[in-house]
């Protein structure tokens, strides 16, 4: 058995008696109550999910397994002359809630090189469909495609489920998954945008020095790239891809079934297509001025031209921070520490773009938060390496997000939780309860 199982398995076993006695002696205890907004307005605030992966504090932002941000770079073993960590290091994390040492890290390193081949028939199905598909449904598709070789899926069909062991079944998806998702994000890339030529693994390399590698990126973006999937990993598990990954892996569908879904969730521009969106509104904003960087008024003019419009400024407000966004914050801090990019003109704009967009937010008097999120500083990296097909985002943002969604789903079996299906009401229901029946 791997370290990184053996570990797991070992938390796994420390922790089940804590959700059991929860369970068993705490039902009843009361987290909080729901109103008719909550019931109408999507949720929000309503506390009835549970995981330790990571947790979203609306004035701090993420913590993985207890760390911040910086913390978690700072601690996890780095890529030998690289500044960020090995990916495989920080699922290592997300899985046990320890830091592992190098030469755990490269267990999973090596782990995920066995399986990393894509599946012929997996470039067969992107080959089959229309080239100018969407690439998150091209990747969507190849995810879903897969679903064959679930182990889960085998052993449940062969009568072989078991509640205490199942989680090591959804643990190998899992762990194939992970390895596959660079390697298919790369032949997507290539296919649709480089004229159709691929480029082999190179044995040397970690995963996300393999997909830069793959996608005909320069040594720089190697960084980039391991940066890019671990600050897009997690935001506990209410967001819509984590939240769509648990409820269909809640009804005992395999890690395949339950990610492409969490994927086709990601898709949406209110979710993880912001981050090609805001490039999209950028570029177009800057080439109205001939490729200048605005002045402050234009860039005021054209933002209430949006929000007058009826859209929303795309990488701004969110569900549950009401600060900046520190992925956005530790991405700028990438961007000022980079010489060159510091002085891109478009780095420029998108920081002209945060000090006037939460001003005039605030003047809106819509948005609950009007600072940037993530997604507003992500592509501006990836334009600056050449990257500059910002409908293929939301891939860079798909890989990185499995690390989370298949993690806590992992734990899901584990921790044996049980088939998600919230009550539903009626609107004369409301009506009584608000009493204007
Ligand atoms: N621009 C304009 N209006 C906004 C914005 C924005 N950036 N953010 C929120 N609003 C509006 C929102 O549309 C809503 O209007 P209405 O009452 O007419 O429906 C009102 O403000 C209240 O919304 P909130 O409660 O502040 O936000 P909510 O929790 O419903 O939605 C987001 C959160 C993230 C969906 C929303 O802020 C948004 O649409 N932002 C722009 C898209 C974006 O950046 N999404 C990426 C989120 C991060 N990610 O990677 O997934
Ligand atoms: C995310 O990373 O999932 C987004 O910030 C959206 C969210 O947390 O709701």
């Amino acid at each position: 058995m791997s370290t990184l199982k053996e570990t797991l398995f070992k938390k796994i076993q420390e922790h089940r008696p804590r959700t059991t006695k929860l369970v068993k002696e705490c039902a009843d205890v009361k987290l909080g109550d729901v109103t008719v907004g909550q019931a109408i307005g999507g949720a929000r605030g309503v506390r009835c999910l549970v995981t330790d992966i990571s947790y979203l504090d609306p004035m701090e932002g993420i913590r993985f397994r207890g760390m911040t941000i910086p913390e978690t770079f700072a601690a996890l073993p780095k890529v030998p002359g690289s500044e960020y960590p090995y990916v495989e290091g920080f699922w290592y994390l997300l899985l046990t809630g320890d830091v592992p040492t190098m030469e755990q890290t490269l267990e999973v390193v090596e782990d995920w090189k066995q399986r990393s081949a894509v599946p012929e028939y997996v470039i067969d199905v992107l080959r089959a469909l229309p080239r100018d598909s969407h690439p998150m449904a091209m990747f969507s598709a190849a995810i879903v495609a897969m679903q064959r070789e679930s182990v889960f899926a085998s052993n449940y069909a062969a009568g072989k489920f078991n509640k205490m062991t199942c989680w090591e079944d959804m643990y190998e998806d899992a762990n194939t998954l992970m390895a596959r998702l660079g390697p298919i994000g790369a032949y997507i890339y290539r296919m649709k945008y480089k004229g159709d030529t691929h480029i082999a693994p190179d044995p040397e390399l970690d995963m996300g020095g393999q997909f830069a590698h793959m996608i005909g990126q320069s040594d720089e973006y190697k960084d980039v790239a391991r940066m890019y999937f671990i600050l897009h990993s997690d935001h506990e598990s209410g967001n819509v891809s984590a939240h769509t990954t648990h409820l269909v892996a809640s009804a005992l569908s395999d890690a395949y079934y339950a990610y492409s879904a969490g994927i086709n969730g990601l898709a949406g521009p209110l979710h993880g297509l912001a981050n090609e969106e805001v490039l999209r509104w950028t570029q177009n904003f800057m080439q109205k001025l001939g490729g200048e960087v605005p002045t402050e008024e234009g860039l005021k003019e054209a933002l209430w031209a949006t929000l007058n419009s009826g859209q929303v400024i795309p990488g701004y407000g969110h569900a549950v921070l009401r600060k900046t966004d520190p992925r956005y914050t530790s991405q700028r801090e990438f961007c000022m520490n980079t010489p060159g990019l510091k002085d891109y003109p478009l780095f420029q704009l998108v920081k002209m773009i945060f000090e006037v967009a939460p001003g005039v937010l605030t003047e809106h008097g819509k948005a609950k938060n009007p600072w940037p999120n993530v997604d507003a500083q992500s592509g501006v990296i990836q334009w600056y390496y050449g990257v500059t097909e910002y409908e293929y985002y939301t891939v860079l943002f798909g890989i990185g997000r499995a690390l989370g969604c298949l993690a806590n789903i992992t734990w899901d079996r584990a921790l044996g939780y049980g088939i998600e299906r919230p009550k539903s009401l009626t609107t004369a229901m409301l009506e009584e309860a608000a009493g204007i029946a």
